[in-house]
């Protein structure tokens, strides 16, 4: 039986919250040093996400959108796509995008606001998507055109628990389902869609179940255990490309995890949540269940930890060196890349700061 014909009411585990392996679980077929690699990207992510907030916080840069709490379901699932595989994210996928190959400075250098940043060239990864669930019928699309174009690529799809009270969620599902896509939907359910609980986002038990209404598996996952989402995407990302007798090719993935931070750094969730809510879920953290996993068999020892601190912190503060180097755009860069031929209106925009500039000076207009 495939781990993805698992009841869409029941949830996938691996590792139980203390590290150990769950009885009768499978552990996925990964190398030493993949297991490493994956902790390590989780170790990463969470001192690069510290870190941005600072930068935010000192006025270094603009508004970020926090992950910690969300490093297993990120790192897990984009460790099971091929490179010839796409990424298609929200705006909160700073790991998943990095395991795909986006550099951290790259990350830094959007939310910095460059949008050069989001110049992905030859990464198969889609640019950052704001508008919640607009992303989810682009991938169904990329998926029929994987289809009439013969290529045997998959699209995983990041939304949030928000995301499925909006129409492009079903569309896309939808349309996944009749055209039998090769895309992975991926729900990274973190309770929250800003001050909205999951409680009020849908009626329905579980999010997973929503897709036995589009004809596809739907799988509820533990998406604090990264072995467990690996083990998820994995099966669903070999379903998505080779298919399976009686089976969409498409799957719907919820990821139950918790997003410890706030929203984004313009967010305040002291208002709207309890703080001992937050330390429940903290104990859950998947970099500490991974690391004991790992030590456990061997493969980590209180020397290699603290290299891989060590490097991680290295890594960070290079990138950081790297994005704030790279030179500040013009004011003309959030005019370039809209249309092909810029309207009218726009042009006299333009023009009009243009003007304000040179009457006033860069320095007065900042003030
Ligand atoms: C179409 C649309 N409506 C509203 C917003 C404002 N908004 C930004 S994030 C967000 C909540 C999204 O929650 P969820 O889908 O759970 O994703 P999360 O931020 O929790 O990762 C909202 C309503 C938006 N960006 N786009
Ligand atoms: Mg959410």
């Amino acid at each position: 039986m495939s781990v993805l014909d698992t009841d869409p009411r029941e949830q996938v585990q691996v590792l139980a919250e203390d590290g150990s392996v769950v009885e009768g679980a499978t552990v996925p077929d990964l190398s030493e040093e993949e297991f490493v690699e994956m902790y390590r990207t989780m170790k990463l992510a969470r001192h690069f996400d510290q870190r941005a907030v600072s930068l935010q916080r000192q006025g270094r840069m603009g508004t970020y959108p926090p992950l910690s709490g969300q490093e297993a379901a990120q790192v897990g699932s984009a460790m099971a796509l091929d490179d010839q595989d796409w990424l298609v994210p929200s705006y909160r996928e700073h790991a998943a995008s990095y395991v795909h190959g986006l550099t951290l400075e790259g990350t830094l250098r959007y939310w910095m606001g460059d949008e050069r940043g989001n110049k992905l060239d030859d990464l198969n990864i889609f640019p950052v998507a704001v508008p919640i669930a607009s992303q989810v019928p682009h991938a169904a699309g990329l998926g029929m055109a994987a289809n009439y174009n013969d290529t045997d690529e998959v699209f995983m799809c990041y939304f949030g628990d928000g995301a499925t009270s909006e129409g492009d969620f079903h569309e896309g599902l939808n349309f996944g389902g009749v055209f039998d896509t090769p895309t992975v939907f991926f729900c990274n359910n973190n309770q929250w869609a800003i001050s909205v609980p999951r409680e009020k986002q849908t009626a329905s038990e579980t999010i997973a179940q929503k897709a036995i209404a589009y004809g596809m598996d739907g799988v509820q996952v533990d998406g604090m255990d990264p072995l467990a989402v690996y083990k998820v995407a994995s099966a669903a990302v070999e379903r998505a490309r080779n298919g399976e007798e009686d089976k969409l090719r498409p799957t719907l993935i919820e990821a139950v995890q918790y997003r410890y931070g706030a929203h984004t750094t313009a967010d305040d969730p002291s208002v709207y949540r309890q703080d001992d809510e937050v330390e429940e879920w903290k104990a859950k953290d998947p970099i500490p269940r991974m690391e004991t996993f790992l030590r456990d068999r061997g493969i980590l020892d209180d020397e290699r930890v603290a290299d891989i601190t060590e490097s991680v912190e290295d890594e960070v503060a290079a990138a950081i060196e790297t994005a704030e180097g790279f030179t500040r755009p013009t004011t003309d860069s959030m005019f370039e890349h809209v249309y092909a031929d810029m309207p009218e209106r726009l042009r006299e925009q333009k023009a009009y700061l243009d003007r304000l500039r040179s009457d006033h000076g860069d320095e007065e207009l900042l003030e």
